[in-house]
């Protein structure tokens, strides 16, 4: 997969250089391109912001700065450098064009990006949402900051690419750029050969199947007595039925008390009678879905 964003803070994708992102960068499963957005700015001050139309607080980001950055980054398949994440203080640039790494993860030419713009007013960016971006041979994040982006930039794009606002929380951040590696992390870790082992993916919180609308119990290693504190008796036990189904029950019982609106969307037809009596001793009502008529 390859994976460009583009940022007036390239500084802040160093973590993508380390663990399973960076890793997978080094095997070439992942090829990150981080852009300084003030590369396309016009003036000496690289300004990418302007008063907004119709007044109010803050700053919006120019589109003619965002509509040359994308277009750049978009019709240069194969062009730039990737690597170059947490290098140069001021960020990523043209001027890094020198240190050379081997591109081997680029899409096929003639592809473009899904285009992904981080929002609080986004779409929710869900499980199910970065196992469809997983799929994707190339992805781009657009980070705004201030007050966000000139909408026009999205209206244009939309035109040309497949592109989604997307919210990763209720809660306004300084910028897009700490939503942008919630995603990365979440959308790489999904890619084939980047997760050591292949359970860990399918027994996922939220992931489809039996987790899905539930979240994961509580786990526990060596020593089994840590200051007074047992680990339950039963993962002890080897008996891999009562482990799972008290690995079931310790997911139902977190969801109601952690997140009852994921308990009250728990689909009945999924759950067995061991799980409907377990609700019913929390008094949680599971409603069958309303279906029309
Ligand atoms: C804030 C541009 N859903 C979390 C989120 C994502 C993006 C932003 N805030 C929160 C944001 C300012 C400017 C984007």
């Amino acid at each position: 997969m390859r994976l460009d964003i583009i940022s007036i803070f390239p500084e802040y994708f160093a973590p993508l250089d380390v663990s399973l992102i960076g890793k997978a960068r080094e095997r070439g499963t992942l090829d990150v391109r981080v852009h300084q957005l003030r590369d396309w700015a016009h003036d000496v001050h690289r300004t990418v912001d302007d008063t907004p139309y119709g007044g109010g607080p803050g700053m919006v980001m120019k589109p003619e700065v965002w509509g040359e950055a994308i277009d750049a980054v978009i019709g240069d398949v194969g062009g730039d450098v990737g690597g170059d994440v947490g290098g140069a203080v001021g960020g990523a640039s043209a001027e890094d064009e020198g240190h050379v790494t081997p591109q081997t993860a680029a899409p096929r030419a003639g592809g473009l990006p899904r285009l992904i713009v981080p929002t609080p007013s986004g779409r929710p960016f869900t499980q199910e949402l970065a196992q469809e971006l997983a799929q994707e041979p190339w992805l781009l994040f657009a980070c705004g900051r201030y007050e966000g982006i000139d909408s026009r930039v999205m209206e244009e794009y939309s035109g040309r690419l497949r592109v989604d606002e997307v919210s990763i929380g209720d809660y306004v951040l300084a910028g897009g750029e700490v939503a942008v590696l919630v995603m990365a992390e979440a959308i790489g870790r999904l890619l084939p050969g980047v997760l050591g082992n292949a359970q860990s993916v399918v027994d996922d919180s939220f992931a489809p199947g039996s987790m899905e609308n539930l979240v994961e119990g509580p786990v526990y290693t060596k020593p089994p007595v840590w200051r007074g504190h047992e680990v339950p008796a039963v993962l002890l036990s080897g008996h891999h039925g009562n482990v799972a189904r008290w690995r079931r029950d310790e997911a139902i019982r977190r969801t109601v008390r952690n997140r009852p609106e994921l308990a009250a969307a728990l689909d009945p037809e999924k759950l067995d009678k061991h799980d409907r009596k377990l609700l019913d001793e929390l008094s949680f009502r599971v409603r069958r879905k309303d279906v029309a008529n």
